[in-house]
């Protein structure tokens, strides 16, 4: 596939029988933490009811999907007993499914994944790319969507010290084996999208380098998501700016994401994120074919 953006989106992402449709924009993915220590919004929805009444906020605003975790992935974060996941993420799953929202559940264990699917999640998003064995069962049987991301390390140690020889060569290379894992264990390829993982794992340079790169990983055959949302890396350019204030940042490594061809961005406000969406797609397909 050649061309800037939209000429290298695949045009839908199968969700449990419901199709996405990647072609007309880039989708907009709104993260939502049940959490009371997610690195951006931790303790803001950490009830059932901020949670939800966040979602739906989200929705009213035009999310195109609404990511629930109970779990923080944050660099240090220790991991949750799946009992305590499972309390925070069910109520606020079913409620949100409940409201029509396309809600993806942000789960590394099958055992969660598969309880809020039952619950009307439609996709999985694992940031470990089916890492726990039963992961892929779950996500076949379901003919669940399911985002493949890459990390190294787990999120207690990765940002220890992080080495690669050619970042993006190797994550792409991992990106491909592990779809390749996941249509050998029965997923459908059309529900399945992939994700450098910007943070996890990776230095600044790792960063920068698989940011620059998205040409690279969007011409997989498979959407791409990017998930650049307030992370570290923005401080590490800028200096230490609040969380809060990373937003505008966020949109300049979203606006090059999707010229280079990302399918969905993962963002914390999905105000900013949908014009970005649409504002830097409409500004790519100006782009005449010949210089695409
Ligand atoms: N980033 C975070 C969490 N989940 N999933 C995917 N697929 N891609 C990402 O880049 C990604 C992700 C980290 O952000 P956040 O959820 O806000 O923080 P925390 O992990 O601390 O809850």
């Amino acid at each position: 596939m050649t061309g800037v953006g939209p000429a290298r989106r695949p045009a839908a992402w199968r969700v449990r029988g419901r199709i996405l449709d990647t072609a007309t924009r880039p989708l907009v993915m709104g993260a939502l933490n049940v959490t009371p220590d997610s690195f951006s919004d931790g303790g803001l929805y950490a009830s059932t009811a901020a949670a939800v009444g966040r979602g739906l906020e989200m929705l009213a605003e035009g999310a195109d999907l609404v990511d629930v975790g109970g779990e923080s992935t944050r660099p240090g974060a220790d991991p949750v007993p799946a009992e305590e996941e499972l309390r925070r993420v069910l109520p606020v799953v079913r409620a949100l499914a409940a409201a029509g929202a396309v809600v993806s559940i942000d789960t590394v264990k099958a055992e969660v994944a598969a309880a809020a699917l039952e619950a009307g999640a439609l996709v999985v998003n694992d940031v470990t790319a089916l890492g726990d064995p039963g992961m892929a069962g779950v996500v076949a049987g379901a003919g669940a969507g399911v985002v493949l991301m890459h990390m190294q390390g787990t999120p207690r140690t990765m940002q220890d010290d992080p080495r690669y020889g050619d970042v993006l060569a190797e994550v792409a290379a991992f990106l491909v084996s592990r779809a390749d894992a996941a249509r050998a264990a029965g997923i459908d390829p059309a529900s399945i999208c992939i994700d450098p993982g910007i943070g996890f794992g990776k230095r600044l340079e790792h960063n920068l380098a698989l940011l620059a790169g998205v040409p690279r990983l969007s011409a997989l055959g498979y959407p791409l998501l990017v998930g650049a949302s307030r992370k570290r890396f923005i401080a590490d350019i800028l200096g230490p700016i609040p969380v809060a204030d990373r937003d505008a940042a966020t949109a300049a490594a979203h606006v090059l994401a999707i010229a280079g061809g990302a399918s969905i961005i993962r963002t914390h406000n999905v105000v900013v994120g949908l014009q970005t969406a649409r504002v830097a797609d409409a500004i790519v397909r100006a782009v005449p074919a010949s210089e695409g």
